[in-house]
């Protein structure tokens, strides 16, 4: 790099800071929307657990898995390695008071989309990989209640526990 005048360097200061600023703004703004959320918050994660062996070693499972997206069976590749993986919920057991007001926010990490479901608390709500969704909800009556993607069936399926008072 040639040489920089002091005019040049200043301005590349300002535009150093100026930058800087509008980082700290953005960072205030997504504290702003993040406080916004109603209640205590309960963080959860989309995910899918994974595992594999060599055909070879482990020879691919001859009984079939459920019916269902929610586990995922490939048969040995060309390499002879087989993988199996299962879809849930993490964390799968959420605790919360009846009266208590709640948002869960969940991060979709695997999966393109997982349509879902508390039935008797939330009627529906779709995590998308990549995105947060913030369900906010009071449980008013105690008892559980499953937390279900309607896509990967049976196993993604969590279970909310709402303590009575
Ligand atoms: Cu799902």
């Amino acid at each position: 790099m040639g040489f920089m005048t002091n005019d040049g360097m200043t301005r590349c200061l300002i535009r150093r800071a100026s930058m800087s600023l509008a980082l700290a703004l953005a960072m205030v703004g997504a504290e702003v929307s993040w406080a916004g959320a109603q209640g205590r918050v309960i963080y959860m994660a989309a995910v899918e657990m994974k595992g594999g062996a060599q055909q070879e070693k482990e020879p691919y499972p001859k009984v079939p898995l459920p019916e269902g997206e929610g586990y995922v069976r490939t048969p040995p590749n060309p390499a002879g390695r087989w993988e199996v993986s299962a879809y849930q919920w993490s964390p799968a057991t959420v605790v919360v008071q009846q009266g208590e007001t709640v948002t869960l926010e969940i991060v979709g990490v695997n999966g393109d989309i997982h349509p879902s479901t508390i039935p008797g608390l939330v009627e529906s709500f779709t995590v998308k990989r990549g995105e947060i969704t913030r369900v906010t909800f009071t449980a008013n009556k105690a008892g559980t209640y499953p937390i279900i993607c309607t896509k990967h069936r049976p196993n993604m399926q969590g279970v909310l526990v709402v303590l009575p008072k």
